[in-house]
C-alpha cells in the first residue's frame, strides 16, 4: 500500500521543475514504537533530556533545511545527509526547494544560545519535524552527532512498505563542560598516514572532541616537511621505532589533515618537541645538537638523552623557520613546543630556551602550549601548561594563574596498558582499565581550580603501536570515556549508567571497523552474537 498520491507528486514535480523533489506523503499515523529519549545511548550524556515518548519517522520523505543566512550551516547539513546515507542508505536532500512539511529536519542559528556558549545546541524532536537550534555552525555540528547517535541501527517493522527509522521524540538541551576536548597522537615514534589520521578524526568527532594534537617530532623521527630545512624529512622522516621505515607528511598532506579536521570542527595543534626529544633533528642537522655527542639514528624507546644547544643563534634561526612554516599552515591558535623530559639540558639553559621560544611562537601569533615542565620558566599567562605528571608543576601553574590542559598519565594516557592481558602499551604510570579512565573528576583533580582547566587531552604515545588497528585497541573504548568527562556535567556522569551506554556503542564501533579492546568490565552489545576477537599483530620492535 502506498501512502502518497501520484497526482500530487506529478503536480509538485512540474511546479518545481528544476528542483530536486520528493513525493509528498499524506499525514499518517505510523505504527511506530513507544520511545524514551531519556534512555538513549548517548555519549557524551547531554545536559538535560526530556522525553515525549513518540517518534520522528526518518524515511524516504525526510528533507534537511537550514536557515538561509546561517553561514556554515549548509555544510553541517550536508555532513548529516552523508552520515544518514551511511546509516540508512537514504538520500536525504539538503536545502532543496521542495519541502515536505511532514518530515523536516531544520537546522538554524539561535542568538540566545550563542549567549550561553558557542557550542550550545537545542534539539527538539517532534512527530513531524526535528529542529536543531545552535549557537554556531560548530554547535550545530555537535548537535548533529547527537542526532546520529539517535538513529536506530535497524529500520522499524511498520505497516508501511518502506523502511522507517524512528527517532525518539523529546528535547535535548546541551552545552560542553570544557571548551578544550582533546586527543593527542604521537606520529613520531611510529608514523600514521593521512587516511589513518582521518579515521581517528571521524571517531573523535562522533564523540564531540574538538582538538587533535599531533606530536610531530621526537628522537626517532621528524614527520613534517620544513621547506627551509629539507634534510629534516629527507634524513629523519624515514626512521622510526623498530626496524621498519618511517614516513612523514608533506606540507600538502598536513594541510589535508587540517582541512579534514576543520570539516569535523576539530582544531589541529602541531607539536615540535624541544629542547629535548630532538635527536632526529640533530641527526639531520648536527649543528643543532647540544648533548656533546655525535647524533646517531635512534630506533629505541628511551627518553631524555637529547637536547638542542640552547646557546647557539642557529638553533633559534632554525626554530623561527620551523614555527613560521608550520604556523602558516595551521589555522588554529596554538603551537605546542613540547618541553618535556629535557634531562640533559641544564636547568638555566632550559629556562632561557623556553623564554626565547615563547617569544618566537608569539611572533607568529600563536599561543604556546608546553608539557608541565615549561612552568619552571618565566612564561606568560597567555601560555598553556599541559599537566602530565608533576603535581609540583601543576601547583606552580596554578600560582602563575596559567590555563592548564589535564593529561594525568595514570588516568588519561591512552598508551597505558588496560591490564596484565593488554597486548600493547606501557605501564610506567600503572594499568588504566576502562573504569579507572572514567571514574575521576577532571574539574577538581589535585586541587587545580576548575577556572584554570581548559579540559582533558588524552595522549596516545606510539612506542608500542605501529598500525591503526593497534592504535584503535589502545584508544577505544577509553577515548569515549574522556569525551564524556570533557563534555558532560559532573552530575550527569555515573559509571554504572555509562557502562551500559558504552556497551551499546559496539554496533557503531563495528560498523566503523574499529578494533576496540573488548574490556571484560563492559557487556558489549555486539551485532553478531559471536564474541569479539582481538586481531593480533606482532610488533617489529
Ligand atoms: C612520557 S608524557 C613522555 C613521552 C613518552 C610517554 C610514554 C611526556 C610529556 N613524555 O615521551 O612517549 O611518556 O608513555
Amino acid at each position: 500500500m502506498h501512502y502518497f498520491r501520484s497526482s500530487a507528486i506529478a503536480f509538485s514535480c512540474i511546479a518545481m521543475l528544476f528542483f530536486s523533489c520528493k513525493p509528498e506523503k499524506e499525514p499518517r499515523h505510523l505504527n511506530l514504537p513507544k520511545t524514551d529519549l531519556t534512555q538513549a545511548d548517548l555519549i557524551p550524556k547531554p545536559s538535560t533530556t526530556k522525553a515525549t515518548y513518540s517518534a520522528f519517522p526518518l524515511d524516504q520523505f525526510t528533507t534537511i533545511h537550514t536557515a538561509p543566512d546561517s553561514s556554515g550551516f549548509n555544510n553541517v547539513a550536508l555532513f548529516l545527509a552523508d552520515k544518514l546515507k551511511d546509516l540508512t542508505q537514504l538520500r536525504v536532500p539538503v536545502n532543496t526547494e521542495f519541502t515536505n512539511q511532514e518530515s523536516v529536519i531544520y537546522i538554524h542559528h539561535s542568538d540566545s544560545l550563542s549567549k550561553i556558549n558557542q557550542e550550545s545546541y537545542f534539539l527538539k524532536i517532534n512527530k513531524d519535524s526535528i529542529v536543531l537550534s545552535a549557537a554556531s555552525a560548530t554547535a550545530a555540528f555537535r548537535g548533529i552527532q547527537t542526532l546520529r547517535q539517535l538513529v536506530p541501527a535497524k529500520a522499524s517493522d511498520s505497516i508501511i512498505d518502506y523502511p522507517v527509522w524512528p527517532i525518539p521524540s523529546g528535547s535535548i538541551n546541551d552545552s560542553p563542560l570544557f571548551a578544550y576536548r582533546g586527543a593527542m597522537l604521537d606520529v613520531a615514534r611510529h608514523f600514521f598516514n593521512v587516511e589513518e589520521v582521518k579515521k581517528y578524526i571521524d571517531l573523535l568527532a562522533y564523540y564531540k572532541y574538538n582538538i587533535l594534537h599531533l606530536h610531530l617530532t621526537d628522537d626517532q623521527g621528524w614527520r613534517i616537511e620544513i621547506k627551509s630545512w629539507p634534510k629534516l624529512t629527507e634524513i629523519s622522516g624515514v626512521t622510526e621505532v623498530g626496524s621498519e621505515p618511517g614516513d612523514f607528511y608533506t606540507q600538502e598532506d598536513y594541510k589535508i589533515i587540517v582541512e579534514y579536521a576543520a570539516q569535523n570542527h576539530i582544531t589541529i595543534i602541531p607539536e615540535v618537541d624541544m629542547p629535548g626529544h630532538t635527536n632526529a633533528a640533530s641527526v639531520a642537522y648536527p649543528i643543532l645538537n647540544g648533548n656533546g655527542k655525535t647524533p646517531k639514528i635512534y630506533r629505541g624507546t628511551h627518553v631524555g638523552f637529547s637536547t638542542f644547544d640552547t646557546h647557539k643563534d642557529t638553533v633559534y634561526t632554525f626554530i623561527d623557520d620551523v614555527v613560521r612554516e608550520i604556523s602558516a599552515i595551521t589555522p588554529g591558535p596554538y603551537f605546542h613546543i613540547g618541553g618535556d623530559e629535557s634531562h640533559v639540558t641544564k636547568k638555566n639553559d632550559y629556562i632561557y630556551f623556553v623564554n626565547k621560544v615563547e617569544k618566537l611562537v608569539q611572533r607568529y601569533d600563536k599561543i604556546m602550549i608546553g608539557w608541565d615542565e615549561i612552568v619552571t620558566a618565566d612564561i606568560d599567562t597567555t601560555s598553556v601548561a599541559q599537566f602530565w605528571s608533576s603535581t609540583d608543576n601543576a601547583k606552580i601553574a596554578v600560582a602563575k594563574n596559567l590555563r592548564i590542559i589535564m593529561s594525568p598519565a595514570n588516568k588519561a594516557y591512552l598508551d597505558m596498558k588496560y591490564d596484565l592481558e593488554s597486548e600493547y602499551g606501557l605501564n610506567w604510570a600503572g594499568y588504566v582499565p576502562v573504569d579507572t579512565a572514567y571514574i575521576w573528576k577532571p574539574e577538581s583533580y589535585k586541587n587545580i581550580p576548575q577556572e584554570n582547566i581548559l579540559g582533558i587531552e588524552a595522549p596516545l604515545w606510539s612506542e608500542t603501536i605501529s598500525t591503526i588497528t593497534e592504535l584503535e585497541y589502545l584508544a577505544f573504548p577509553r577515548a569515549i570515556g574522556f569525551a564524556e568527562l570533557n563534555w558532560s556535567q559532573p552530575e550527569n556522569r555515573d559509571w554504572e549508567n555509562y557502562k551500559v551506554r558504552l556497551g551499546n556503542q559496539a554496533p557503531f564501533l563495528e560498523k566503523m571497523n574499529v578494533n576496540y579492546y573488548p574490556s571484560p568490565l563492559i557487556e558489549w552489545k555486539t551485532e553478531s552474537e559471536k564474541p569479539k576477537t582481538l586481531k593480533n599483530k606482532s610488533l617489529n620492535l
